[in-house]
């Protein structure tokens, strides 16, 4: 018998690793995708199969976490052995402009779903995978953090988070479901949203040495995080409902590196030493050394760091470091790739395309997204 799963949240980053994870294992794969006035399905185009094909892998609905009664309809129609609840507003510094909008999606999202397949009388049959968060620890009581560690969410996401965390051990202990929670710190790829720190920062600096913009501007670089690559993230999920009881996991690297970090990284990637001066908001970062020709429009002395407090957040989790030992122990999982590795892989990719529209530029044609 094919196994089948629904994603939602499948054109997202983990969405698209995981559909492909699922397709290669043999599934019959649903993803639920949001109606947008453009396309938003890129992640996914590249497993996207032709629905007018006698038989498709993958199968796209159009549905929404804050509709109920399509939800619904889309569970009854799949019957999935697996359900993993990916979507979600997932955006940290967004969560304080729209509060009321996450926790309608990331808390009640999730409660519809599971109330949903106990309504469809499927709780014996489908296993759910929930999406949670190190931002549950947020002000960390503990170093590091581990399945037993207090949370205390810092974000409307993370406290919309908390309820969605507590909603699936709740339906695992009322109604006995198959629900897991994996606590997953952050991980990242070259499919990683353009606004999360990593890649905004792979991104732009991959414009500014070919040219294409002047200045990055950041928030609080002194963060700390365990930054994971999302390919070993999703293999962790999967892993989570093969297992014979349902348990929560934290999934993490167990190192922990700055944002300030992060940019040497992807600075070194494209040939650039960076020295940074200056404190608190008047911080920047000069090239002191320039190696290949990567970075063909910089000069050492360019400022190419700036502190902008737009990206201070009302509230910071200043500090993330998690401890994996349990899901190494029962399930054997081991992140493969590092953190330096995956920064190497995100540059080279954003570097690609830097390069490309720099050449469109030079020779007088339209570059096809704006870069302001
Ligand atoms: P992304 O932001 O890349 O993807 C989020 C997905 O959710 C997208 O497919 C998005 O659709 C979809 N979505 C947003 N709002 C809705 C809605 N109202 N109804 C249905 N779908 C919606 O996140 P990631 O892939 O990085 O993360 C996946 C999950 O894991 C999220 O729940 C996130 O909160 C959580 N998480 C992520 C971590 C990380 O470091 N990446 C760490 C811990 C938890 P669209 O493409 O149309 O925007
Ligand atoms: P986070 O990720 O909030 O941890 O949530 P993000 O990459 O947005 O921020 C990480 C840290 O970097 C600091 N920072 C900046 N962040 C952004 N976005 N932009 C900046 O310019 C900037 N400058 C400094 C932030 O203040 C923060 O400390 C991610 C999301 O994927 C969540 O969905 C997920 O639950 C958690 O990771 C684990």
């Amino acid at each position: 018998m094919v196994k089948k799963a629904l994603i939602t949240g499948v054109t997202g980053q983990d969405g698209s690793y995981l559909a492909e994870l699922l397709l290669e294992k043999g599934y019959e794969v649903h993803g639920i995708k949001r109606r947008a006035s453009l396309f938003n399905t890129q992640r996914i185009d590249h497993i996207y199969e032709d629905p007018h094909s006698r038989h498709t892998s993958l199968k796209l609905h159009y549905g929404d976490l804050s509709d109920t009664s399509n939800l619904t309809r889309i569970l009854r129609e799949v019957e999935p052995d697996e359900v993993y609840n990916l979507g979600a507003q997932s955006h940290v510094a967004v969560s304080f402009e729209a509060p009321e909008y996450t926790a309608d999606v990331d808390a009640l999202g999730t409660l519809r779903m599971l109330e949903a397949i106990r309504f469809l009388g499927l709780e014996k049959k489908t296993r759910f995978y929930q999406a949670s968060t190190s931002e549950l620890y947020g002000l960390v009581r503990e170093i590091p953090q581990t399945e037993t560690t207090p949370f205390h969410p810092r974000s409307p996401y993370a406290v919309a988070k908390m309820y969605a965390f507590w909603i699936a051990v709740n339906y695992r202990e009322a109604y006995g479901m198959y629900a897991c929670n994996g606590i997953l710190f952050n991980h990242e790829s070259p499919r990683r949203g353009e606004t999360f720190v990593t890649r905004k920062i792979t991104r732009g600096l991959s414009n500014i040495a070919q040219g294409l913009e002047p200045c990055l501007y950041m928030g609080n670089i002194d963060s700390l995080r365990d930054w994971g690559h999302a390919k070993d993230y999703v293999r962790m999920q999967w892993m989570m409902l093969q297992q014979d009881e349902p348990e929560d996991f934290v999934i993490a690297t167990g190192k922990q590196y700055s944002v300030r970090e992060f940019i040497q990284w992807s600075a070194a990637e494209l040939g650039l030493t960076l020295e940074f001066s200056g404190s608190g908001v008047d911080e920047i970062a000069t090239v002191s050394h320039i190696e290949g020709d990567k970075a063909s429009a910089l000069k050492v002395g360019d400022v190419i760091i700036r502190i902008d407090p737009r990206y201070f957040r009302p509230a910071e989790v200043e500090t993330l470091l998690g401890n994996p030992a349990k899901a190494k122990q029962k399930l054997g999982w081991e992140p493969e790739i590092t953190a330096q590795e995956m920064c190497a892989e995100m540059v080279a990719e954003d570097f690609k395309t830097a390069r490309r529209y720099a050449l469109l530029k030079a020779h007088g044609l339209e570059l096809p997204v704006s870069l302001e």
